[in-house]
């Protein structure tokens, strides 16, 4: 199941985080990000994870997102091709920092790929076409998911969403917590159970569901009154990061 998870990578915070690429030009305050990051940690810890924790990147203002840089697979790490020019050499440190945790590693061959635009659904991957992931990025990691065994389909991210991830996430074997705009695509439509959040509440279709846990960016009561039934919910604070367009989702990579 996609959601079952032994493992997880998470960076230490960065106080060059002030700098991190933000569509809102805001800058986050870097001991709010500490909380948020040691509250994060916790909710890990309370789902089950070995945790291994990475030091600091100061040089990659956005390197707590690690997420982006690499995929996990069946015990194997891609390394992915950031593309904003400021990320893009995250990806070989984190691949000298991880390698020794996986089984095989491979590369993007060409294009550009990040992480937030690839989700998992147990051994199918939707990757999102959006501003920071290329057709031939697209079909590159294609290739390598498909030799692995698993089975691709590539769609375009609604403009304005930074990542495909940004607003949606998978929080139960089929079911996909989606906002408005990504609730159109066909693809996901046709083919799960969408749980639609309303409008103002788009920043909590970011969510990790992690075993029996379902981490939910705080403050969103709609959202909440929708799951509070059925998931047990960890509440998260997420206001510093998403000021810098990132949610709960891109600060681990899980396996
Ligand atoms: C960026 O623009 O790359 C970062 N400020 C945010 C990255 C968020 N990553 C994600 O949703 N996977």
């Amino acid at each position: 199941m996609a959601y079952k998870f032994k493992n997880a990578i998470i960076r230490k915070p960065n106080k060059s985080i002030k700098n991190a690429l933000s569509s809102k030009n805001l800058h986050p305050n870097y001991d709010k990000i500490l909380k948020i990051h040691s509250n994060y940690i916790n909710a890990f810890k309370k789902a089950g994870l070995n945790i291994i924790l990475l030091e600091t990147l100061e040089a990659y203002a956005d390197s707590i997102f690690v997420e982006d840089p690499a995929i996990i697979y069946k015990n194997n790490l891609i390394i992915l091709n950031p593309s904003d020019p400021s990320r893009n050499g995250e990806a070989k440190i984190i691949k000298k920092e991880i390698e020794k945790y996986f089984d095989n590693i491979f590369y993007i061959e060409q294009g550009f790929v990040e992480g937030g635009d690839v989700l998992n659904i147990n051994n199918k991957f939707v990757i999102g076409l959006s501003q920071r992931t290329t057709k031939s990025g697209a079909k590159s990691l294609s290739e390598i998911l498909m030799f692995l065994g698993a089975s691709i389909h590539i769609t375009k991210t609604p403009n304005g969403i930074l990542h495909f991830k940004s607003e949606c996430s998978l929080i139960d074997d089929d079911v996909i917590l989606v906002s408005k705009r990504m609730s159109k695509l066909d693809y996901l439509k046709s083919n799960y159970t969408l749980i639609e959040l309303p409008i103002g509440e788009e920043g909590a279709a970011n969510s990790l569901r992690i075993n029996d846990k379902l981490l939910l960016p705080d403050g969103f009561i709609k959202t909440e009154e929708i799951l509070t039934n059925k998931y047990n919910i960890i509440k998260i604070e997420v206001d510093e990061i998403s000021k810098v367009d990132a949610g709960l989702s891109c600060m681990s990579l899980r396996w």
